[in-house]
């Protein structure tokens, strides 16, 4: 791509289907090992999100996200990395992700330029026309069920949202966030979700590979 040409919301939204979220406080065994497997069984997609309590900072943290790019990289899964457009640029990612409370999607534009993924976590429909206005090539939406992996979560806001912004005709990729399991995960993508996301249904899974596989069936047929 060039100039101000993005990237093209159908490509987008393919990468959506199953979009595995993760950081070292998330598994109990070495990232970079579940990261294999989820994309084994069908991860279309990866966020680095190192956060919360016991996370790793600097080299370490650094060092994890080029370890886990590697893996990407090798079987081409996009590598987006959550809140930090510094390690972002740094390790020339994918894109970033980020939440109302980050740099605004429209900075991020300015500086990672057209060719970057640029996806938005989003609440409201105000938060919504803000982030694609921004030029938000993806949007979050949730948490759609209870999640026990984001402290600072807002309230849980069902499949509402997603339905009324498809409603309205809005059509940026989205994909769904929060409590989602293999068992809860079809009522988001008949509310309009071109996908889901998940952290702890594949990170915390006996086998993430079997968790990946058996979201991505789901997500392929219904989404
Ligand atoms: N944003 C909204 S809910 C959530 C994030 C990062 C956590 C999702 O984790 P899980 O384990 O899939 O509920
Ligand atoms: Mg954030």
């Amino acid at each position: 791509l060039s100039g101000d040409e993005r990237l093209d919301s159908e490509y987008v939204r393919s990468l959506l289907k199953v979009y595995f979220i993760m950081g070292s406080v998330n598994c109990r065994r070495p990232a970079a090992e579940v990261l294999e497997e989820a994309i084994a069984g069908g991860v279309t997609i990866f966020q680095f999100r190192e956060k919360g309590t016991g996370a790793l900072t600097g080299a370490a943290k650094l060092d994890l996200a080029r370890e886990l790019q590697g893996i990407c990289r090798a079987h081409g899964v996009p590598f987006i990395v959550n809140d930090d457009i510094d390690l972002a640029i740094a390790l020339d990612a994918d894109g970033v992700h980020v939440g109302q409370d980050d740099e605004p999607a429209r900075i991020l534009r300015e500086q990672l330029g057209s060719d970057k993924i640029i996806g938005v976590s989003a609440h409201t429909p105000e938060e919504v026309r803000q982030a694609i206005a921004d030029g938000a090539d993806y949007l979050g939406i949730g948490p759609v069920y209870p999640t026990s992996s984001k402290d600072d979560a807002r309230p849980v806001q069902g499949t509402v949202l997603i339905e009324n912004l498809r409603r309205e005709g809005i059509s940026i990729p989205i994909v769904g966030i929060g409590g989602i399991t293999v068992s809860n995960a079809s009522p988001v993508l008949a509310a309009g979700a071109d996908g889901i996301s998940v952290i702890s249904t594949i990170a915390s899974a006996s086998s993430p590979r079997l968790a990946a596989a058996e979201l991505a069936s789901r997500s392929v047929e219904e989404g």
